[in-house]
């Protein structure tokens, strides 16, 4: 068959016209099981021809709402009409020289873009990387070089990636560690602010976890603290108010570099530019990727200069970062979300779910939280009246959901937390029918 064209002139509709997964995409299953190596997952088998606006259209003509982005990425939509004519314009002029040796503007202007929308007014540097793990990695070596020291503070439930350094930076075993150890030394955890579960003030919480660095680690011996300022793979957990805020004064006060992980927050989702932005938390490093660059691979570590300047010359790079593609697609999502004021439109995306969600929760005890904010809400899923993980009830709505032709996705440490990343691009309508599935699944399922 031939593909329909993406972006955002893709009939916005919800149109089953095969069983989910359909033959085409069964034909491809079997092709990926031959080919792919197994431990590269899939959690909706459909393969895809085109997407677009609030819709993945796949092999078999199956037209799927979209309530997962990619995993936070295309925040912009897909295939977005100024990414596209960039990146097209870009791959017309040249595709690659590496940045390391013979630079070009898209790469500046990237750096410069990144300045002006990141939190603080300060001045600021950046350096582009790859993947979010990558950033993450470069963070930590800034921080150390900056401080000469070593020790990295983690925190409950996060993730920061899948290469070796960030692997031990990330809490969860299963999937991300097991069997991958021995895994790089100097990290230490925190607890975390987890308003459902500890039920703790932002500030309580934040006492309870300097305590365990102060005591445990020892602030002269701390590079930095890295968090991600609403938990993503560990379940869309927003801190208590003032937990971000107590964290970064402590930090500052021990001349420890405060890094705020943005790579799933950032860039509109939840309705600020960065999610440290609510609290007007000034983080000394963040590090962004997924919603930069609306698909292509790009990630950046950006900071304060005298910071991101400690790091002697050639110290930092790699053959693609920065990539002069990805960054003329990050050019075009940048021009995306002020064009359209993507922010505001993840307030209202915000207002909107979480008004399907409280209804849904007058009907569904098992819905024990609803969080979030902007674009990125979640529900966390417990055996009414108690805080016991369902993950069997997530497990069970989010196929549900996929059969009908949503696209949803579940994270938390124990697999029981439903979330909501629909692309900024979404209609209301589409939205609505998003949900009006959801709650069916939520019905069927109970
Ligand atoms: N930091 C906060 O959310 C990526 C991972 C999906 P990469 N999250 C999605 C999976 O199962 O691999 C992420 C993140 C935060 C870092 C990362 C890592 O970003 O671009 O996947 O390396």
């Amino acid at each position: 068959m031939t593909s329909p064209t993406g972006g955002p002139a893709l009939p916005q509709q919800r149109r089953l016209v095969t069983e989910i997964p359909g033959p085409a995409s069964v034909a491809a299953l079997e092709r990926k099981r031959t080919h792919v190596a197994d431990g590269v997952g899939t959690v909706l088998p459909v393969f895809v021809t085109a997407a677009g606006g609030g819709v993945i259209v796949d092999a078999d003509g199956n037209s799927l709402i979209d309530l997962g982005s990619g995993i936070a990425v295309t925040s912009v939509g897909n295939a977005a009409p100024a990414v596209a004519r960039r990146v097209h314009e870009q791959v017309d002029a040249f595709t690659h020289t590496c940045f390391m040796v013979t630079p070009y503007d898209g790469y500046v202007d990237v750096c410069a873009a990144l300045a002006e929308v990141t939190p603080g007014d300060h001045a600021k540097k950046s350096a582009l990387f790859n993947s979010g793990a990558e950033a993450v990695e470069n963070a930590v070596k800034i921080s150390r070089v900056a401080t000469g020291r070593d020790a990295v503070a983690v925190f409950d439930h996060a993730y920061h990636g899948r290469t070796n350094l960030t692997m031990a930076m990330t809490a969860k075993n299963m999937p991300y560690k097991h069997g991958f150890g021995p895994f790089a030394g100097e990290i230490y955890r925190a607890p975390l602010s987890y308003p459902l579960r500890d039920g703790l003030s932002g500030e309580a919480a934040a006492a309870r976890a300097i305590d365990v660095l102060d005591k445990q680690v020892g602030a002269d011996n701390l590079a930095c603290v890295v968090i991600e300022p609403i938990l993503g793979e560990g379940g869309f957990v927003v801190p208590a108010p003032g937990f971000l805020p107590a964290l970064a004064e402590w930090c500052r006060a021990n001349s420890v570099v405060f890094v705020a992980d943005e790579i799933q927050s950032g860039f509109c989702r939840t309705g600020d530019w960065f999610a440290c932005d609510h609290e007007g938390v000034v983080p000394d490093l963040v590090t962004t990727a997924k919603g930069i660059a609306g698909g292509l691979p790009l990630a950046a570590v950006t900071g304060r200069a005298e910071l991101m300047d400690s790091v002697h010359a050639g110290g930092l790079g790699g053959t693609y970062g920065g990539n002069p593609i990805a960054c003329a697609a990050a050019l075009g999502a940048l021009e995306e979300m002020r064009t359209h004021d993507l922010a505001a439109r993840a307030r209202e995306i915000g207002a909107q779910m979480t008004a399907h969600l409280e209804k849904l929760r007058a009907n569904h005890p098992v819905i024990a939280d609803i969080r979030g904010r902007g674009a990125m809400m979640a529900i966390e899923l417990c055996t009414p009246g108690t805080t016991e993980p369902d993950a069997a009830r997530a497990a069970a709505v989010n196929a549900a959901c996929h059969q009908a032709g949503v696209v949803t996705l579940t994270c938390g440490t124990w697999g029981n937390v439903f979330r909501f990343l629909p692309p900024l691009s979404i209609s209301d309508d589409l939205l609505d029918e998003a949900f009006g599935v959801v709650g069916e699944a939520f019905a069927t399922t109970a």
